[in-house]
């Protein structure tokens, strides 16, 4: 039985363009700025998205990290949508190594923040008694939210709340490309308001390895130490990047691929009984759906899956993700619907 690994875009493995390109990478020690791959990146990825500057990371987190390190003085506060990767899902480094504290406003279906929630959680400045709010942080698309995309307008309202207060705005754009292919719009329309923006080159797009955090030249000549602090000085890391610059080049128009399976496999996954989705809102890669208890936990039906060889990933008690990407054809889609199928059939009611 050939296994369906459904948990994630990060599984997708480097194409064999990306391994040549990697394995004849011009480096250099990325420390002294030397490494031209990395360089190239980092200004490929700077001009797509339509900012001064670039830098390479290991990884979204420590993207995140290292903007929320470069923003923030210990004793800031951080406003995040209550569903972002960055609070669920970072081992809450913001608040442990940048010393800042997260606040919450709600996230819409679409993993959008309501201006008027944010206007009224910014904090005053100069009162002693109150942590300044000096971060704003979205997420495009947004992973919890099934993949929800935030329109250029969407960004635009929330940037301008948070900018007349004095903050700035750090965008969790792991998967950006894919916003841009759902929206058809350039990735740097959709940035354009905000302060800097972190994207995975990791998941959708294949790579092995790496994120870019774009932004300022200012803002980036400051990430650059907290990069160091962290241990992201990677050296010879240009056969990453390598990998990265065939990315950039190849596998954005891809994505959509990835999208049309995606809202394929949702409308598959709403008519089965006991499953249930908006099947219509599926904008990019990710389908989160609810299994209803008759179904048993959601945990429960995860590991009847892994039995039938689907592999998914549980973010609650009742919701299963599913994530389509490279590896992932049309016919895997309905070899996958057919299992799932079957599970829901086969479990044993609980009542
Ligand atoms: N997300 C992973 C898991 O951590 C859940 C996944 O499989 O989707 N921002 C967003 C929006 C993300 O989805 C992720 C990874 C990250 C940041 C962190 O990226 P990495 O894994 O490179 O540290």
């Amino acid at each position: 039985m050939n296994v369906i690994d459904l948990r994630s875009d990060t599984v997708t493995k480097p194409t064999d363009e990306m391994r040549r390109a990697m394995y004849e990478a011009e480096v250099g020690d990325d420390v002294y700025g030397e490494d031209p791959s990395i360089n190239r990146l980092q200004e490929r990825a700077a001009e797509m998205l339509g900012k001064e500057a670039g830098l390479l990371t290991a990884s979204g987190t420590m993207s995140n990290l290292v903007a929320a390190l470069t923003h923030c003085q210990r004793g800031d506060e951080i406003v995040m949508g209550d569903q972002a990767h960055m609070f669920w899902n970072e081992s809450a480094g913001a608040s442990a190594l940048a010393g800042a504290q997260v606040r919450l406003v709600p996230n819409s279906d679409q993993g959008g923040i309501d201006p008027d929630d944010l206007s009224a959680a910014i904090r005053p400045r100069g009162n002693v008694h109150m942590p300044p709010t000096t971060l704003v942080c979205l997420e495009n698309t947004h992973n919890r939210c099934s993949g929800g995309v935030l329109t250029p307008e969407d960004t635009k309202r929330v940037a301008d709340v948070a900018h007349a207060a004095g903050a700035k705005v750090h965008l969790d754009g792991a998967r950006i490309f894919n916003a841009a292919v759902s929206l058809e719009v350039p990735a740097s329309e959709l940035v354009k308001d905000v302060d800097d923006v972190s994207f995975c080159l990791s998941k959708a797009l294949s790579c092995p390895v790496g994120s870019v955090l774009c932004g300022s030249k200012e803002f980036i000549e400051g990430a650059l130490k907290w990069r160091k602090m962290v241990g992201g000085g990677m050296r010879q890391a240009g056969v990453l990047a390598a990998a990265g610059l065939v990315a950039l080049d190849n596998m954005v128009e891809r994505l959509a691929d990835d999208h049309a399976n995606a809202r394929r496999l949702a409308h598959g996954l709403a008519n089965i009984n006991g499953l249930s989705l908006d099947a219509d809102s599926i904008q990019s890669n990710i389908v989160i759906f609810d299994v209803d208890e008759s179904l048993g936990t959601a945990a429960q039906f995860t590991s009847s899956l892994d039995r039938e060889g689907v592999k998914v990933s549980s973010p609650g008690p009742k919701s299963i993700r599913m994530v389509t990407h490279r590896h992932i054809s049309n016919e895997d889609v309905d070899e996958a619907l057919a299992r799932v199928s079957k599970v829901a059939g086969e479990l044993p009611s609980t009542h």
